[in-house]
């Protein structure tokens, strides 16, 4: 990331919007607890994305070029990437891209330990940013990009049109893209996705905190700050906040900051999109969908897209 978390918080504390990017959710321990959430029996869009994946892989796989290389934003977990990978029927490669080296090493090991003849290039690589392929990689090849998770969902609308430009123009001609999106569905739905009874969505929300604490030497306490997810109609979306229980006084790297209660500092934005709307946005960036599964619910779709 070109902003460092100094430059990003400070600007949002200045501003009344108080917007903090939310890739700085993810420190070792945010990781965790947004790997935890995954599992939660509220937050549907990880189990639901796996179980149209397990339904359909071959109906996908077989709409794929033969032998093309397998570029992976985000290297998840390989919950997806090894079903994927067994229903392609020996890929070309796997380039898993992450912004973190060390949990690019363990994703790239675990898959060269379950895949010993596939040719695997770790790639680090922010993907909020423009970014290049590794210069190695096979030519003449289709090229498969796969960006799973709903995590297009976390960027603007303009940021995400950026990115869907960017990869058609790194995967190249005769690529596919398949991509996961969350749908828009009911509040009470939604709600509880993001605000679970089991307080994990709270513990990671409040992390941020305490990272900002950690790495900018901040006062902050967490405890003045209560979670709440907030569902938006137009554009359809749930915002994370952290909202102030009472007055707080806080310091940021020698800057004083008055908050008073009921402000809130506003950590993320899930947009949940229709396939009609991501059809249109994939358009501008020289995408056509050819393809979309959902779940039964509809509450998640998986798209391939062609350049
Ligand atoms: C990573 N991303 C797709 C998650 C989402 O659903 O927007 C992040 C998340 N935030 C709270 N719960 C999960």
């Amino acid at each position: 990331m070109t902003d460092t978390l100094q430059h990003d918080v400070l600007a949002a504390l200045r501003d009344p919007a108080h917007r903090i990017p939310s890739a700085w959710l993810y420190d070792q321990r945010g990781s965790a607890l947004f790997e935890a959430i995954t599992q939660l029996p509220s937050y549907y869009p990880t189990r639901t994305e796996i179980g149209i994946l397990e339904a359909h892989l071959p109906a996908i796989a077989a709409a794929v070029p033969e032998r093309s290389l397998l570029v992976e934003l985000g290297s998840g977990s390989s919950r997806k990437t090894v079903p994927l990978i067994d229903a392609l029927h020996q890929p070309a490669g796997y380039v898993p891209l992450d912004i973190s080296a060390d949990y690019l090493a363990e994703a790239a090991d675990a898959l060269s330990a379950r895949f010993p003849g596939l040719p695997v290039h770790p790639w680090v690589a922010d993907f909020t940013e423009a970014f290049d392929l590794p210069a190695d990689l096979p030519e003449h090849t289709s090229r498969l990009g796969f960006f799973p998770g709903s995590t297009i969902g976390n960027l603007e609308t303009g940021d995400a049109r950026h990115l869907l430009q960017h990869c058609r123009g790194l995967l190249g001609q005769d690529s596919r893209f398949l991509l996961g999106i969350d749908l828009d569905k009911s509040a009470d739905i939604l709600i509880p996705a993001y605000d679970d009874p089991e307080g994990v969505t709270a513990a990671f929300n409040r992390n941020l905190l305490v990272r900002i604490n950690r790495e900018l030497g901040a006062d902050f306490d967490p405890d003045d700050f209560r979670h709440e997810a907030r569902y938006f109609e137009a554009p359809a979306r749930i915002e994370m906040h952290l909202v102030c229980r009472r007055a707080v006084t806080v310091h940021v790297a020698g800057e004083r900051f008055e908050l008073t209660a009921g402000e809130s500092l506003h950590t993320e934005t899930s947009r949940k999109y229709d396939i009609g709307a991501f059809t249109t946005l994939a358009a501008e960036a020289g995408w056509s969908v050819s393809g979309h599964w959902t779940d039964a619910e509809a509450r998640f779709a998986v798209l391939l897209m062609h350049a």
